[in-house]
């Protein structure tokens, strides 16, 4: 265990990535920026126990699994630890986004549990515990990153990429005012806009550009392998969308509420596209309505239309793609990089 906090290098970091956790943990617990009483600091840990570490850890993981690829060889304990820490930064980053999001979503269940908000005592306490996620990020790359030669690029693309996720999580919002006026508005290319912004930026360039600044890389010089993670949580934001209806709950953690949302989903968008008048009619009126008889015409006429087919089809074509697209990269252990990246997503269930 002392081992494994170090970040020893010798085991697998599937069982070393989650012990630095509580490294990190601890040492936010001790900030002396703060005067704490027991009371704080046991909600605080509470807080991070019930929002940090709960979920698949792909972000996370992934900026380790990165960095040794693009090194190509074993990492040192140091080297091991630093990664963690960045990979625990964006499991932090992903934290602060879902309990806030789950607010606005007005969302019941995450990760198998309650969502943040909906526990006792909690409420909108939630939103400013939202807030110290995301100030926790700065402090623990400060204790950890501040000699490095890359930490003003490090906290320079965390403030990006936090723009570029808020902004996307207005859009998905406002965009619902557009959609109650007139459910046509949905196009494919509003979705795009939207899901570029609010998903691909934080969980699939994130990781990946946190890598490449650890291994002394100039992000400029990625502009290419952006495009391709920006395609990538392009589908993985269809798969989300298409496991928030066809999706099993106990499997993905969380009940679907776009429907009930008025959210411009795929589904949505491939429904618009394909329905007849009398079916258009059925959706119209039965859309972004939280009662569950209303819910379930829509998802019949989901059915109907067969869109579990139209989301194969475009899972297949986009894995055939994404493959193309990777292969045309002039590095090979970039190409690695995303191609792991990809094989953890590809006909997800959770
Ligand atoms: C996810 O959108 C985007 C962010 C920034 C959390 P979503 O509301 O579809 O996510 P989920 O289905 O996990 O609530
Ligand atoms: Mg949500
Ligand atoms: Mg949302
Ligand atoms: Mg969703």
């Amino acid at each position: 265990m002392a081992d494994a906090a170090n970040g020893r290098a010798g085991g697998d970091v599937r069982s070393i990535f989650p012990q630095i956790y509580f490294r990190l943990k601890a040492e936010l617990l001790e900030d002396p920026a703060f005067d704490f009483t027991d009371e704080g600091r046991q909600w605080i840990n509470r807080m991070l126990d019930y929002n940090v570490p709960g979920g698949k850890l792909n972000r996370g993981i992934s900026v380790i699994d990165s960095y040794k690829l693009l090194k190509g060889y074993e990492l040192s304990d140091d080297e091991v630890f630093l990664a963690c820490a960045l990979g625990w930064c964006i499991e932090w980053f992903q934290a602060y986004f879902l309990v806030l999001d789950d607010i606005m979503d007005n969302s019941h269940t995450r990760r198998g549990q309650l969502c943040w908000f909906r526990v006792d005592k909690v409420g909108l306490i939630a939103a400013n515990d939202g807030i110290i996620l995301r100030n926790h990020i700065p402090r623990i790359l400060k204790r950890h990153f501040r000699e490095k030669p890359y930490y003003v690029d490090l906290l320079d693309l965390f403030n990006e990429v936090e723009f570029q996720t808020a902004s996307g999580q207005m859009l998905d919002l406002i965009t619902t005012h557009e959609g109650e006026q007139d459910l046509s508005k949905y196009t494919i290319t509003v979705y795009h806009h939207i899901v570029q912004y609010k998903t691909a930026y934080y969980s699939f360039y994130l990781p990946v550009a946190c890598a490449l600044l650890m291994s002394g890389e100039n992000l400029d010089n990625f502009v290419d392998v952006k495009n391709i993670l920006v395609e990538m949580g392009t589908y993985f934001q269809v798969q989300d969308d298409y496991l928030d209806c066809f999706g099993d709950p106990q499997a993905i953690g969380k009940i679907g509420t776009d429907i009930e949302d008025f959210k411009c989903s795929w589904l949505v968008v491939q429904a618009m596209a394909l329905v007849n008048e009398s079916q258009k009619k059925i959706l119209t009126g039965n859309y972004g309505k939280s009662d569950p008889a209303c819910v379930a015409k829509v998802k019949s006429i989901y059915k109907d239309l067969n869109l579990q087919n139209v989301f194969f089809e475009y899972e297949r074509l986009s894995y055939l793609q994404l493959i193309s697209s990777i292969e045309g990269l002039p590095s090979k252990a970039v190409q690695e990089v995303l191609k792991s990246f990809l094989h953890k997503i590809y006909k997800r269930q959770k």
